[in-house]
């Protein structure tokens, strides 16, 4: 820890036991998508993978125009490029890093029109993912020009917590009334599409191909990160309904990405998007890795550790406010409590709280969450059993667990390579007498 700053992202992978610092890009390919590979077009314009990525986005999302893009922050930045004119808003659902940024450089703004759920943790609210109408509809009244509202399924940062489609619905009316664009950022559109299945009253019969392409309907467009529900290493894209817009962000494409038939993708890439996109729809593969999740969150309810609840779609999140109740936010208490794990049981977690989430000089006292997220397909239960007793042996030391201080912090989306000192030596933390899992993951 101390030669990476006490920041998992600049651990080496070879030294992590089990790593489920993210599921972008970890997820296990399909044999199915590892054939379809074999079959990548790598001609410039007018690959046969494009077109089959094309056709793929288009039978599944309903959207007539494919943007391919080399990962999601690819399609929020031409999106941004495109919609966002100076001093314009963009109302959404709390934030996430990337977008974020990318609006902003832009010159646009963020707003918050999250409900308030969404940053309560012990709230059991099923629909965190919901945007608060009241608050929406004061934003677009209120004559500020708004760049598009942004929607993001299963909302990553309050704890990968779905909307309703009640919700949705209501949104997409708001909005277009306003006649302004709505965006979905669909990057975990199986997962919300399952907790719809699974919470609203109505939807229970319905399949899960039919509740993606209900969701995607609401909008005029959405953006992708295919590392994680299409569970490829690389890739993403942004699918729209309208040829202009389509247009204007195909002229942004071949600026930033590549040519629009491939989007700074392989053409062996989007063939195993193409296939994951398809596989994305399957109620079987989502529902495992989903119960994953739910899997870990027992086990760590259990043991009494704080977490978000409900627990979300790719990720158990721990509460580090209530876990360290020592520590001051501005002490970085999931940074450090991101490290701990990783010191007791070589478990790779990410900071969700104030390193991620602080915004220039403004004061932050929102969500202070650790990560613990299931890359799809990976794993075995005897893992998750091991992460649950790193975590639950944290747990029973956690008053020593000391605070950290920046030693490094980069300008932009500082998360991902500052470096931190501890205010305080870290206790000894190694779990003794117990053998880890005999189970070999990633071994060179
Ligand atoms: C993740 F620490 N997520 O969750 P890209 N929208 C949404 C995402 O979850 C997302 C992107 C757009 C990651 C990777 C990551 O602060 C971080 O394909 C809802 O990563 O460019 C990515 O898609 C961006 C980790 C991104 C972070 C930003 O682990």
């Amino acid at each position: 820890m101390d030669e990476a700053g006490y920041n998992t992202f600049l651990l080496r992978s070879e030294d992590v036991f089990v790593d489920l610092l993210t599921d972008s890009g970890t997820s296990a390919l399909s044999q199915e998508q590892r054939a379809a590979m074999e079959l990548g077009d790598e001609a410039y314009s007018g690959s046969r993978s494009f077109f089959r990525l094309e056709q793929a986005a288009r039978d599944v999302f309903g959207y007539p125009y494919v943007i391919p893009t080399h990962q999601g922050r690819g399609a929020e930045h031409l999106l941004a490029r495109t919609l966002v004119r100076p001093g314009s808003i963009v109302p959404s659902n709390l934030y996430f890093t990337t977008s974020r940024e990318h609006v902003e450089l832009a010159g646009g703004r963020w707003v918050d029109v999250a409900v308030t759920e969404a940053s309560v943790p012990d709230s059991t609210f099923p629909f965190k993912g919901n945007i608060d109408l009241a608050k929406l509809e004061e934003v677009l009244a209120t004559g500020y020009d708004v760049a598009y509202v942004r929607q993001e399924a299963c909302l990553n940062m309050a704890g990968g917590q779905p909307f309703s489609i009640e919700n949705l619905t209501a949104v997409s009316e708001l909005t277009r009334g306003y006649g302004v664009p709505f965006i979905l950022d669909a990057t975990r559109i199986s997962e919300n599409a399952l907790f719809v299945k699974e919470r609203e009253p109505g939807y229970a019969q319905h399949s899960l191909t039919e509740l993606i392409r209900l969701i995607a309907q609401h909008a005029d467009g959405a953006i992708f990160s295919s590392k994680k529900d299409h569970f490829v290493p690389i890739g993403g894209f942004a699918a729209v309904g309208d040829l202009e817009l389509a247009r204007r962000l195909r002229e942004q494409v071949v600026v930033y990405e590549g040519f629009p038939h491939y989007g700074g993708m392989a053409g062996h890439d989007m063939e195993a998007l193409a296939q994951g996109i398809r596989e994305s729809t399957d109620e079987r593969v989502v529902r495992a890795y989903v119960s994953q999740a739910r899997y870990l969150g027992e086990l760590l309810e259990d043991a009494g550790v704080p977490i978000v609840l409900p627990v979300g779609a790719h990720a158990v999140f721990v509460d580090a406010k209530t876990f360290l109740p020592h520590l001051d936010q501005i002490e970085c208490p999931a940074q450090s409590l991101a490290a701990a794990f990783y010191l007791a049981g070589g478990v790779r977690s990410m900071e969700r709280g104030i390193v991620s989430g602080q915004h220039g000089h403004d004061p932050y006292d929102g969500l202070e969450l650790v990560r613990l997220t299931l890359p799809r397909r990976v794993y075995t239960q005897e893992h998750l059993t091991w992460v649950a007793d790193v975590v639950t042996h944290v747990y029973a030391r956690a008053e020593q667990v000391p605070g950290l201080r920046f030693t490094y912090e980069p300008e932009r989306l500082r998360f991902f390579l500052a470096r931190f000192a501890p205010l305080a030596p870290f206790p000894e933390l190694a779990i003794e007498g117990r053998e880890t899992p005999v189970v070999a993951v990633g071994a060179a």
